[in-house]
């Protein structure tokens, strides 16, 4: 393997999509897919309330606003929307216990822990990827709502995780179709505390760098079965990991009713599997294990086809792009 300078790069450049090379290149990572917006989906339940929108576009505000680097926005969320997140927390809690994987419990119970998680306040992004940074490395970044799968996946390769900071509308509490602050904050953020969590997210952003527009497509399927919606086996019994589920009161009991269809995890078929982002699911994969769906995850990695590959430096925050031999 060679190293390829920037300026003299032998990736035919037409055929590789453009892809960030340095952790400040996240800020060109920002295209946002609006189909769900409370201003554009006549479905959302904030559509016709006119406060709710208003104060997303606020919060949007700080997202688009904010820079690499730079201290991550607060915003002073008001007594409604803090009554959403105490019911979200509360029911979510009492179920966690039988339903949610280890590594999520130990997470959540860190965050309470050392956090300030709890159903009295929503915790702010600025605390909670100070703590992150320390247990695995991941920071955090504000996201004015839904991100391109590829500018997504490619800010996992840096160890950032992109959240979204508006609460979802107060009339819907147990399931909402896009991202918001429960589902990044209970979903993500305890398992992205878990260094092997960590590890298998940060490979699958790897893996998209430069991809085919194909390949993004079967990795961000992938994600979704995975990172978004898996379930897993121990002792056992099965967990839940996926944070779309952890989020979701309504769609946790349901995975784990024996009511849907499941599948054992299987990067291949899992890959092109349909999915549908406005309701539960009808199907679920069940990895054995963690490990087990990270070897799975890392052998289809290598699979897909590129002309570089690509090496994260810790120390620079930034990619080492290699030629193959
Ligand atoms: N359905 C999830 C929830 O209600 O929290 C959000 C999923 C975002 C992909
Ligand atoms: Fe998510």
């Amino acid at each position: 393997l060679k190293r390829v300078a920037d300026d003299v790069r032998t990736i035919p450049e037409e055929k590789v999509p453009w892809f960030p090379r340095k952790i400040r290149d996240l800020d060109k990572c920002n295209l946002l897919i609006t189909k769900y917006d409370p201003d554009m989906d006549q479905d959302h339940p904030g559509f016709s309330d006119p406060e709710y929108r208003k104060r997303r576009c606020f919060i949007a505000e700080l997202a688009a606003n904010y820079r690499q680097g730079e201290p991550l926005p607060r915003v002073e969320y008001t007594p409604e929307e803090v009554a959403t997140w105490r019911e979200v927390y509360r029911t979510l809690r009492t179920i966690y216990p039988d339903l949610a994987c280890r590594q999520f419990l130990g997470g959540l119970q860190q965050l309470e822990r050392e956090c300030g998680y709890g159903e009295d306040s929503i915790p702010q992004l600025r605390e909670v990827s100070a703590f992150l940074k320390e247990k695995t490395g991941f920071q955090l970044r504000p996201v004015a709502g839904l991100l391109s799968a590829r500018d997504f996946l490619a800010s996992l390769a840096f160890r950032v995780f992109q959240c979204t900071q508006y609460i979802r509308h107060a009339s819907a509490p147990m399931h909402s179709p896009e991202p918001d602050c429960c589902h990044e904050l209970l979903g993500h953020i305890p398992m992205l505390a878990d260094k092997e969590f960590a590890q298998f997210s940060q490979e699958i952003g790897l893996a998209s760098l430069g991809a085919s527009d194909e390949d993004i497509e079967r990795l961000s399927t992938l994600y979704w079965f995975t990172v978004e919606f898996g379930l897993c086996k121990q002792n056992g019994t099965v967990k839940a990991y996926g944070a779309g589920l952890l989020s979701s009161y309504g769609e946790l009991i349901y995975a784990l009713s024996n009511e849907p269809e499941y599948k054992p995890f299987n990067p291949e078929e899992t890959a092109i599997q349909p999915y549908q982002d406005q309701t539960f699911q009808p199907v679920y994969f069940v990895s054995e294990s963690f490990e087990d769906a990270k070897i799975k995850m890392r052998r289809y990695s290598s699979s897909i086809q590129r002309p570089f590959s690509v090496r994260y430096d810790p120390f620079t925050s930034s990619l080492e792009v290699l030629d193959q031999p």
